[in-house]
């Protein structure tokens, strides 16, 4: 069956290795695969549910861009867009939040971290987010979207949406229900800080991520002070499981290295850290220095990237208004 891909990135600055390992480079690997239409964008609509400084969500947009392009997205094979160039995004998301239930709502984890202790305090985008996340995968009639394990409850939300509707204004199959695609490996790539808490832009600490705009030596840097402990590599997957930072830093190895943490288990066990951490800034600094290289080289022609964006945007207007023309016919507009 033909697959209809679409899946997002925030453009909120300090994209990392778990954006790359968790999402990107699963995008890339669907766009190569024979026969897959995949949409890939920007949500910039996304990034302003919590504050952002207009020339820096600007220049995150077009960063965003270039690490797709950077990490092997085709914006001959692929439609890449930044989501407010497309007006159906926003239009569609009005009319689903008139479906959506708000206890169905109040059940979202991720707006329960996100806003913290004070979510009075929170915009309301923050809470109506998983709406607009429902627009943007069911107006092109996506199949399959590819997102990380925090995302999961989110593509459940759209799915219930989209039944509500075809069942309200009986039009079974009008909206599609679509299908989460995540990762059976490497799904979470964790904090080299904090084996317990995911790798994350907005973490503090830059030390905490490898981003991919990284030079080689603060890769290098940022591997040596990665959090470990004294003994040994482990033996096996029990004893790693009780280690988490240990745990993270061979699932990041094995996943650059498209092996299984049995493999690396056995490359490494009863080793020292100096020893596989030298190893790991290796892999790491080949497999992102390039995309690192690339990106900076393409955030110095703005006109190329607002070209991919502005072009790939008409393709997706073309889609997407169509469905909502369609979307108010049916509700009685
Ligand atoms: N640590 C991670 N491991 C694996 N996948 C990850 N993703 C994010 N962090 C990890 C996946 O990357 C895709 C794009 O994420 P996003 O930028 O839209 O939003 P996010 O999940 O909120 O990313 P961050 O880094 O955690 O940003 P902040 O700090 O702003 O909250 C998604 O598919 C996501 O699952």
């Amino acid at each position: 069956m033909k697959k209809k891909i679409f899946s997002g990135v925030q453009p909120t600055g300090n994209l990392h290795l778990g954006n790359y390992l968790g999402a990107i480079k699963n995008f890339v690997a669907l766009q190569n695969e024979k026969d897959n239409d995949c949409v890939y964008c920007v949500v910039d609509l996304h990034a302003i549910t919590v504050k952002q400084d207009p020339k820096i969500l600007k220049d995150n947009i077009r960063e965003t861009t270039a690490a797709f392009l950077a990490s092997g997205l085709d914006y001959k094979k692929s439609i890449i867009f930044n989501q407010s160039l497309v007006p159906a995004h926003s239009e569609g998301s009005w009319i689903l939040g008139c479906i959506a239930r708000m206890g169905w709502l109040n059940r979202m984890t991720q707006f329960k971290e996100k806003a913290g202790k004070d979510k009075e305090k929170a915009s309301v985008g923050l809470y109506i987010y998983p709406i607009l996340m429902a627009a943007d995968i069911l107006l092109y009639d996506s199949t399959h979207v590819p997102v990380g394990e925090d995302q999961k409850q989110h593509l459940e939300l759209s799915r219930d949406i989209a039944q509500k509707f075809n069942l309200d204004f009986k039009t079974p199959d009008f909206l599609k229900a679509p299908e989460p695609l995540i990762q059976k490996n490497f799904a979470r790539i964790m904090s080299l800080k904090d084996g317990t808490k995911k790798m994350s832009k907005s973490d503090p600490s830059d030390l905490s991520r490898i981003n991919l705009t990284d030079k080689k030596d603060e890769i290098i840097n940022k591997i040596k002070k990665a959090k470990t402990d004294n003994a040994a590599l482990p033996f096996d997957d029990i004893e790693l499981n009780k280690r988490p930072e240990v745990a993270n830093l061979l699932g990041i190895y094995s996943s650059l290295n498209n092996q299984t943490l049995s493999k690396s288990i056995n490359e490494f066990s009863g080793k020292n850290f100096s020893e596989f951490k030298h190893k790991l800034s290796d892999l790491v600094v080949q497999k992102i220095s390039p995309i690192s290289d690339e990106i900076n080289r393409l955030k110095k022609d703005n006109d190329f990237i607002d070209k991919i964006l502005k072009d790939g945007a008409e393709k997706a207007d073309k889609i997407t208004s169509k469905k909502v023309s369609e979307m108010k016919k049916i509700i009685g507009f």
